[in-house]
């Protein structure tokens, strides 16, 4: 239905230029055309869609950079202190929307662009996506970003500019391919190379004592290898344009491009061994989330963008103090989980061997500066690096972490404990598996302030991972729940209901998100009601057409729209979700008369490349979903989607058309989630376990708005703790029975009928994430959704309460506490 489609969600405008000025589109055209000519070199009849896409960019860009340039000066001038954050990842998506939305600009392009014959929509779609980052923790990072912008704090983000970013996953036959994807394959219109920024980073080689004459020992590292590190610079503006940060990504770099005495002997590949070795350290993200990747090129990058960041940091801070000694009070440093742990090792070589700082004083400085964020509880998760391999690769940090460790028992010592096993709990080494440098507590060790995501994961790492270390410094563990930006994932993924907002509850909802709780009165409000259905409505057509593209499955807009969408793993419980739908399946089948809610079931997300059980997991949705969209028995009840290579950008499109928000982690593992937080903002209803940022959703929703089932944090504990073995729960559910043994004998795989009995064995025998144990709660659980969707004044109800609780969720008030609480920083004079 093309009507439909062209009602579909556009870019976000968010009631600021709805009617843009005539001469200001002029304007913005005449930039668009010079920028047509000069920059891209091209003219109008000559230019492709992506010349016009490149000229839009730059007209922009254009109007960012001045901002940037007056916020850059204004942290000079007032010295207001500096935050830097450093990340492995950042999960960006596209910018062009974000840019334009922030400087309320969208209408005045789309006007610019409508009179030059081009569609600003188009344009839009032609941005890859950035994708530097695996899931929560790297999107966290993205919007972290632009919530700093929007606060005015003095913030860098920085990271690894890779040449490839996340995987784009392709579903054959069911199965997940990966395919390299190339970001930077047409160029980065929005980033600026700065060759000029420069940092040899070492590596190898040995440690010289050197005695001065006062008799002091002096150590001074001499590398075997260097590498170069280059900054790419790409402005980050905040909200209403007022203030622009730097995200600053670092490229690495040969410092000698080939060896002409090799290569002039003939041995060409030979001539540039040292450049593709150097080099390697920015050409791929790891794929892998919640597992250490544990090779060496990991640690390679680690350090590599740890000193670079750390250099760069100094070096801002020398040119404006003229010394180093007062780091601390002007600089923040903020760790996003261990991967950048070796700058604690970092900041201290370079303030006591480049700096010439006593110990003591620099440690303090260190101390000061840095604080640690933790993003999982999973122990086989936690990065630890073999001491051999420090040794060898970073000698100078190894001997300054043995020295840091050994002062810290010391002073654990000296303040009258001296339990052995509490000693060996605190150190640095772990010495039970090979000798290996526990990263979570030199993270902990060098920072002032480590925080959990959500306040049930923040006890829980008091109570675990930091159980012994959290005794001994009782006020370091504090907590940050974490937070969404509201300018992507509302104005700009949500259009509709954007204006609907603003409308009803007033303007204020753009800059004071708990305005948003404005609408709470409005949630039985029949006009209300109408308008707020009717765009979920429009949102949901659009999805419709691309499950209809993407996966070949004609899905109806009215039915309920059940959505899982997130990296695949054993803890986020995918599997619960396919049992649930194989049991309504049969249950359909079984009294296909009953007045059953007709519901799609849709699925996305990449599972890590070596992750086989994930990967099968993800094979076992799309056997399922073949079975049923072609059983003419559940035809108009019951349907399946699994989209192919989740993104940021597709998440934009599924989170604003999803009924029902799928967070049905097993208690105890999900740190915090986010895309629940996105969902609910949206009005979809979370289905959830008590895990995460769900217990406080829950408390801001209200319970009468949520979906909780399953076991507490405690009870899987407790669960466990008596053997994970399933066969008597299984025994006491029919429903479940009659799943696994469908699953279990090939009934969705008779191509292949053994395909899913491992995975059988493994839930009957060994089910870690209590899949089984869940089961009953979460059909029952599921049941009542259905129940309240049949009563459809109370599900539009809940879903706008939904909407109306989520203002706390902003990135805003998450960065706001951190500033106050962790960074002591302030947001910054206006420019
Ligand atoms: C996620 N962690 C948490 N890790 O799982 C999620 N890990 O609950 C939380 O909301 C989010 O962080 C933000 O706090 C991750 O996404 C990784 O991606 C990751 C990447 C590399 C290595 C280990």
């Amino acid at each position: 239905n093309t009507s439909e489609a062209a009602c579909a969600p556009s870019l976000a405008d968010t009631g600021r230029d709805i009617a843009p000025a005539a001469d200001s589109v002029a304007n913005l055209r005449e930039a668009i055309l010079r920028r047509l000519t000069y920059s891209v070199g091209k003219n109008q009849a000559s230019a492709s869609e992506y010349d016009w896409y490149l000229a839009v960019v730059y007209a922009t860009r254009d109007r960012i950079v001045e901002g940037w340039m007056a916020s850059t000066n204004a942290a000079y001038v007032h010295g207001p202190k500096r935050v830097y954050y450093l990340s492995l990842e950042f999960l960006i998506g596209r910018l062009l929307g974000d840019a334009l939305n922030n400087l309320g600009l969208t209408e005045t392009m789309r006007a610019a662009t409508r009179e030059l014959g081009v569609d600003l929509e188009r344009l839009r779609t032609l941005e890859p996506d950035a994708a530097l980052g695996n899931g929560g923790l790297g999107r966290l990072a993205a919007c972290f970003m632009e919530s700093m912008a929007t606060l005015s704090i003095a913030a860098h983000g920085y990271g690894i500019r890779y040449d490839h970013g996340l995987f784009r996953q392709v579903l054959k036959d069911g199965w997940q391919q990966e395919y390299p994807e190339d970001w930077l394959a047409l160029g980065n219109p929005w980033e600026f190379k700065r060759p000029e920024v420069c940092y040899r980073i070492g590596f190898g080689g040995a440690v010289e004592a050197l005695t001065s004459p006062d008799g002091a020992t002096r150590y001074a590292w001499k590398p075997a290898e260097y590498v170069e590190a280059i900054a790419y610079d790409t402005p980050v503006v905040g909200w209403r344009g007022a203030h622009v940060n730097t995200l600053r990504l670092w490229s690495a770099r040969a410092c000698d491009p080939l060896q002409l005495d090799v290569f002039n002997a003939g041995d060409y590949v030979g001539a540039v061994a040292d450049k593709m070795r150097a080099e390697a350290i920015s050409k791929v993200l790891y794929p892998s989330d919640e597992t250490p990747a544990g090779q060496e090129l990991r640690l390679r990058q680690e350090y590599f963008f740890a000193s670079a960041s750390l250099q760069d940091a100094l070096r801002r801070h020398l040119k404006q103090y003229q010394e180093v000694r007062s780091l601390a009070e002007h600089v923040a440093i903020q760790l996003n989980d261990t991967h950048p742990a070796i700058s604690v090792a970092e900041l201290m070589r370079l303030l006591v061997d480049v700096h010439g700082i006593a110990w003591e004083e620099a440690w303090k400085i260190t101390q000061g500066t840095i604080s640690y964020t933790n993003h999982t509880l999973l122990p086989e998760a936690l990065e630890s690096w073999p001491v051999p391999l420090l040794e060898r690769m970073l000698p100078r940090q190894m001997q300054i972490i043995y020295l840091i460790n050994a002062l810290h028992l010391d002073s654990v010592r000296k303040s009258g404990h001296t339990d052995a096993r509490l000693i060996a709990a605190v150190s640095m080494i772990d010495e039970h598996a090979g000798r290996r440098v526990r990263m979570g507590h030199l993270a902990f060790i060098g920072s002032h302030k480590v925080n959990g995501v959500s306040a049930l994961h923040s006890k829980l790492l008091k109570q675990t991972v930091f159980r012994d270390l959290g005794t001994l410094y009782p006020d370091r563990i504090v907590n940050k729940t974490n937070g969404i930006t509201f300018r992507r994932w509302l104005f700009e993924a949500n259009p509709g209901l954007t204006r609907l907002l603003a409308d009803t509850a007033g303007e204020g909802i753009y800059d004071d998100p708990m305005a948003l709780r404005k609408i709470a009165p409005y949630a039985s409000d029949a006009a209300f009601v109408g308008e707020f259905a009717a765009v979920k409505r429009q949102n949901k057509v659009a999805l419709a057409k691309i499950i209809l593209d993407r996966c070949h499955v004609k899905v109806d807009p009215d039915v309920l729209f059940d959505v899982q969408i997130k990296r695949v793993h054993e803890y986020k419980r995918q599997l619960l979700n396919i049992l649930e739908t194989v049991a309504l399946y049969d249950a359909i089948r079984a009294q296909p008369y009953l007045d059953w809610v007709p519901r799609v079931k849709i699925f996305a997300g990449k599972a890590a490349a070596s992750y086989h059980h994930a990967k099968l997991i993800i094979k076992l949705a799309n056997d399922v979903a073949n079975v049923i969209n072609n059983d003419p028995t559940v035809r108009g009840m019951l349907k399946v989607a699994y989209l192919p290579n989740y993104n940021v950008s597709l998440a934009e499109s599924i989170i604003p058309a999803s009924d029902l928000s799928e967070q049905i982690s097993t208690a105890g593992m999900e740190a915090s989630g986010t895309g629940n937080m996105k969902l609910a903002l949206n009005g979809a209803l979370t289905i959830g376990t008590l895990d995460g940022a769900n217990v406080e959703i829950k408390q801001h929703v209200g319970d009468e708005n949520i979906f909780i089932f399953g076991m507490t944090a405690e009870q899987v504990a407790q669960r466990r703790g008596r053997g994970i073995d399933m066969r008597e729960t299984i025994a006491r559910s029919p429903a479940l029975r009659e799943v696994l043994d469908a699953i279990g004998s090939g009934v969705f795989s008779p191509d292949d009928p053994g395909r899913y009995a491992g995975l059988v064995d493994i839930l009957t025998h060994h089910d870690h994430f209590l899949v089984c144990e869940d089961f009953d709660a979460y059909y029952a659980c599921q049941r009542e959704v259905a129940a309240k969707w049949l009563d459809r004044a109370a599900w539009w109800k809940a879903s706008i309460l939904n909407t109306a609780g989520m203002g706390w969720f902003s990135s805003d008030r998450t960065i706001a506490e951190y500033a106050d609480e962790i960074w002591k920083t302030q947001a910054q004079k206006k420019e």
